[in-house]
């Protein structure tokens, strides 16, 4: 089942460390997409698509390999829904 994992990351400050959070969440076993919303002065929003649902170690991993700091987790399967 499709799972949606929304993250909030500090020290993310421009581009570069988006291509560097997105590099590492990508490389998660699972992971089909990553979009990242960037709040230089504060928490970054970042969601993550993937095909099973995720361990919060092996994210929490990825966001320290790339330099920053997760903030927090909220984690929700997606239901099949035709209308969208
Ligand atoms: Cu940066």
């Amino acid at each position: 089942m499709t799972t949606t994992t929304t993250l909030g990351v500090t020290g993310m400050t421009c581009q570069h460390c988006v291509k560097a959070v997105t590099s590492e969440l990508s490389a998660i076993d699972g992971v089909t997409r990553v979009d990242v919303e960037l709040q230089a002065d504060g928490v970054s929003r970042v969601t993550v698509a993937s095909g099973h649902a995720l361990a919060r170690s092996d994210v929490e991993a990825a966001i320290e390999e790339a330099g920053y700091v997760l903030t927090s987790w909220e984690q929700a399967p997606v239901a099949a829904h035709p209308a969208n």
